[in-house]
């Protein structure tokens, strides 16, 4: 490619699957759930010349074999995506052991199960330099470079040296904990360097953006160069995850780093269409009937101990021993996707939500019905989706979770019914639901009272918090996040002019 892109988007995975089909190579929706590559791809509907960056597995040695480029031309806009290749060593070292077993949990607040031993800092931060060799390799001298998530905190660092006056920003889709928690990783100078090396960095939620800003202003002398009170949707008073004011700006060594702290949506309207046609209304009347006079419960994410299914499915289970008028008048259907390359930091997650499962259903179930259908395989977007709008109660309660978008999609799935959603405290989109009936997952009383609530309320309440909740997921949807994020994007392009203009 001669002409520099204007906009480079840098995510570890590619926006699509590539296979063969008869001997032709095709490119797929990605089979492994992920809610960051479709919010990321709506970008291209608008930006010309862009350019998403991720990595092509290759062989340790030789020539890669694949094209590094490929164009892809798809309803959401026309764009190149570049593979950097990188050896199945490098990817199990930079993202099986150092991404998801030191990294993760401390970004969960989990640092019991932070694991230091089998971590090469070495390669992540070679893989890191690489990712942004091969960004700025496609980027204008100006470009901006918006690189996404933890796995690659070390970019920005490198990308500032090999291109002084790009503009970067970098999104966060994960927590970002407090410096207690942050201060254990022995690298987190290191990180934080990176971090300050870019002109924006975004969070959920206004929470992860303040512990960022007190961690950069205690370890690296960062100071604070403007707060505002938290105000606008985002803002509930008194919950786990509310802050009253937030930093929107630090100052670092003569620069100024703008913060900035906005939740990511989900796309109604894909969901409107998959739900409006005949066979999607088929298969919603299909599961009803199949349901019977039961009432549905669902549950849906990936394998991960942070997300809390070990802990909502004891609930489960303390529910029907307590409740024995439910036995056969409730419904679980938990689909709990497997990684499919095994990572081992999620193996002990998945055996025990398997051991949970089998122990529930051999405890209260019969030929007649089955307390528990779980899933371990993907399930297709179009099905899940008719799920939701089945389902009485969706059931999100991560022990911790950045956003979670399965809470905005069942939300935005219900239509004219009244499922209840009941959401985790420790959910970055409980700060936009106060409707739901929020539970704390770590208080066995808690989501006791939160699933006796769920079940017991009356059709009028339901109704009223769906509506409530409706009405933000369809205003601040996908494209809204899109659209703020672009005004940040030119009040930046606006003040560098401006610096270099002086
Ligand atoms: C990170 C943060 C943050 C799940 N199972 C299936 C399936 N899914 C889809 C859901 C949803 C997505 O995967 C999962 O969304 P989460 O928000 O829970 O995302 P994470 O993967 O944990 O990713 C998270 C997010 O980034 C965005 O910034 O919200 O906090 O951890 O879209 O629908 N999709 C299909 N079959 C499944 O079985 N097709």
């Amino acid at each position: 490619m001669t002409k520099k892109s204007p906009f480079v988007i840098v995510y570890h995975r590619q926006p699509y699957e590539e296979a063969v089909e008869n001997g032709k190579v095709v490119y797929r929706e990605n089979k492994s759930p992920n809610g960051i590559v479709p919010a990321l791809k709506g970008f291209f509907s608008t930006a010309s010349d862009a350019v998403w960056v991720a990595w092509k597995q290759a062989p340790a040695s030789g020539k890669p074999n694949f094209e590094r480029t490929v164009r892809i031309n798809a309803s959401y806009g026309e764009y190149d995506v570049v593979r950097l290749p990188l050896s199945a060593e490098q990817v199990k070292a930079f993202y099986h052991v150092t991404s998801k077993e030191a990294l993760w949990p401390i970004l969960h607040s989990f640092p019991g199960k932070f694991n230091y031993g089998p971590v090469d800092w070495k390669n992540f931060r070679e893989v890191n330099r690489l990712f942004a060799e091969a960004a700025c390799e496609q980027a204008a001298d100006d470009a901006l470079i918006w690189v996404h998530d933890y796995n690659l905190w070390l970019a920005p660092y490198y990308i500032r040296q090999i291109k002084p006056k790009a503009r970067i920003a970098f999104f966060h889709h994960t927590p970002f904990p407090a410096a207690d928690v942050f201060n254990v990783l022995p690298w987190r100078e290191e990180i934080l360097r990176s971090l300050l090396a870019c002109d924006i960095v975004g969070f959920h939620i206004p929470r992860y953006a303040e512990n960022f800003a007190s961690v950069a202003c205690s370890l690296m002398g960062a100071e604070r160069a403007e707060s505002v009170p938290v105000e606008g949707p985002f803002s509930p008073k008194g919950a786990a995850l509310s802050e009253p004011t937030v930093t929107t700006a630090l100052k670092h060594e003569g620069r100024t780093i703008a913060i900035d702290a906005w939740p990511i949506g989900t796309n109604p309207r894909v969901i409107d269409n998959h739900l409006s046609n005949f066979e999607a209304g088929t298969r919603v009347s299909e599961i009803r009937s199949q349901i019977g006079d039961r009432r549905l419960l669902v549950s849906v994410g990936r394998v991960d101990y942070v997300k809390g299914t070990k802990e909502m499915l004891e609930a489960f289970d303390r529910l029907l021993a307590r409740r024995p008028e439910l036995r056969e008048k409730v419904q679980l259907f938990c689909v709990c996707v497997a990684p499919a390359d095994g990572m081992s930091a999620y193996r002990n997650a998945q055996r025990e939500v398997e051991r949970l499962v089998g122990a529930i259903n051999g405890k209260y179930g019969n030929l007649r019905w089955n307390p528990i259908l779980l899933s371990t395989r993907g399930v297709p977007f179009e099905e899940l989706v008719c799920y939701y709008r089945a389902a009485d109660v969706c059931l999100v309660t991560p022990l911790r979770d950045g956003l979670n978008l399965v809470a905005k999609e069942f939300v935005g799935a219900q239509n004219g019914d009244a499922g209840v959603l009941v959401l985790s405290e420790f959910a970055g989109s409980a700060v936009e639901f106060p409707e739901a009936v929020l539970v704390n997952p770590y208080s066995e009383r808690r989501m006791d009272a939160g699933l006796d609530q769920a079940l017991n309320m009356t059709e009028e309440e339901r109704r009223d918090r769906l509506e409530k909740m409706r009405e933000r997921v369809r205003q601040f949807d996908v494209d809204h996040w899109a659209s703020h994020v672009r005004e940040r994007f030119d009040a930046l392009r606006a003040s560098t002019n401006k610096a270099e203009a002086a």
